[in-house]
């Protein structure tokens, strides 16, 4: 039987060579581009759009979207900053803990910390919406993060008096199963080797789910290992591990294998990881409940002082001086981008 050639209208998609939807569809039949042809691009319309933009004479406002990774070294440039790798596999609630963070921060200070200001206000707003009452959804929800390249949400704070730049890295929890299968695929994830602090998200509802449990608890370590294995944590950043969806962990009546589960998990990664990370931590949060009566952001606040505590690990160490100029005596372990 010959194949069926496989197309996809959405030309960034390339699920004909990796089989995976580039809008994150697990049922293709719900993509609104699989099995379509690309349409062709009209150069008339091209300089329709040109002549548009160029005839504007209005002030152009910053979109405010998450930022690439240029957009990142703008913010690097101006301010000390914290770049934090927040991993996780799919729905382990890695854009929940971003956003459940940027509301906590409308309430007032967030621990020790002082919102003061944001160039992705935007890209917070639509990634709070869907748990907001104003949705008028029955139960707070968030849209899955869409394969492609990291985006980072980016935070300005002071904190004792001085202000310092917070960029928070979310990508799509399977682009980060997929280094446990083939450790190669975390060559390219430029926040890993960036980050300052990287965060472990467990999922606490798989966790207290018996068919899932035994997957939830395998993954991690392997997870962790396919990024060691790429070099990715040559900076030695600190390791945060979170257990997410605590309301979920304390409805369960599997409440206390959870809580020993997990202990165990973040023991196991700080025995065997030692030697790849600075300083470690281990946070339960609860950041997105489903439960209205549950208090939405518990534990976020001491996770952010955990982000945001200035890390042991020199960036420079010094080695034999011997000529007498101290600049001989640095030697550079690893450039600030990466
Ligand atoms: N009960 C409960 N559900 C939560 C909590 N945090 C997140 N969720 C839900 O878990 C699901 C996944 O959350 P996300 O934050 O989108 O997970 P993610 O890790 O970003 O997922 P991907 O983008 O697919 O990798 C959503 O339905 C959330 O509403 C929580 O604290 N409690
Ligand atoms: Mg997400």
């Amino acid at each position: 039987m010959a194949d069926t050639e496989i197309v996809c209208a959405n030309r960034e998609c390339r699920i004909a060579q990796s089989g995976k939807c580039i809008e994150g569809h697990d049922d293709l039949s719900i993509c609104p581009f699989y099995g379509r042809v690309p349409e062709e691009i009209d150069d008339e319309q091209d300089d329709d759009d040109q002549d548009a933009v160029d005839a504007f004479d209005g002030v152009h406002l910053p979109d405010a979207l998450p930022l690439d990774r240029g957009g990142t070294d703008k913010i690097i440039a101006k301010l000390p900053a914290r770049m934090i790798g927040v991993i996780g596999g799919h729905d382990a609630g890695k854009t929940s803990v971003i956003a459940g963070l940027y509301d906590l921060f409308q309430l007032g200070p967030v621990s020790n910390n002082i919102f003061a200001g944001s160039s992705t206000l935007h890209g917070f707003e639509s990634i709070c919406h869907d748990a907001r009452a104003a949705s008028e959804r029955n139960e707070p929800h968030s849209e899955r993060t869409k394969r492609g390249e990291v985006r980072f949400y980016h935070i300005d704070v002071r904190r004792n008096d001085a202000l310092q730049s917070l960029l928070i890295a979310d990508r799509s929890g399977e682009e980060y199963e997929e280094v446990a299968d083939l450790a190669a695929n975390a060559t390219d994830m430029f926040e890993l080797r960036r980050a300052d602090v990287i965060t472990i998200l467990v999922d606490g509802r798989r966790l207290a789910s018996p068919s899932d449990r035994a997957d939830v608890m395998g993954s991690i370590p392997l997870i962790i290992m396919g990024m060691v294995e790429n070099g990715a944590f040559l900076r030695k950043p600190s390791l945060a591990i979170v257990l997410t969806k605590d309301d979920a962990v304390q409805a369960s009546t599997r409440k206390e294998r959870v809580e020993q589960d997990f202990r165990a998990i973040a023991k196991g990664v700080q025995d065997e990881f030692a030697d790849h990370f600075g300083e470690f931590g281990s946070f339960v949060t609860c950041a997105s409940p489903a439960d209205t009566n549950v208090v939405r952001g518990a534990g976020l606040d001491k996770l952010l002082d955990f982000w945001m505590k200035p890390t042991a690990q020199p960036k420079a160490t010094r080695i034999h001086h011997r000529n007498g100029r101290v600049f001989d005596g640095l030697a550079i372990k690893e450039t600030s981008d990466g």
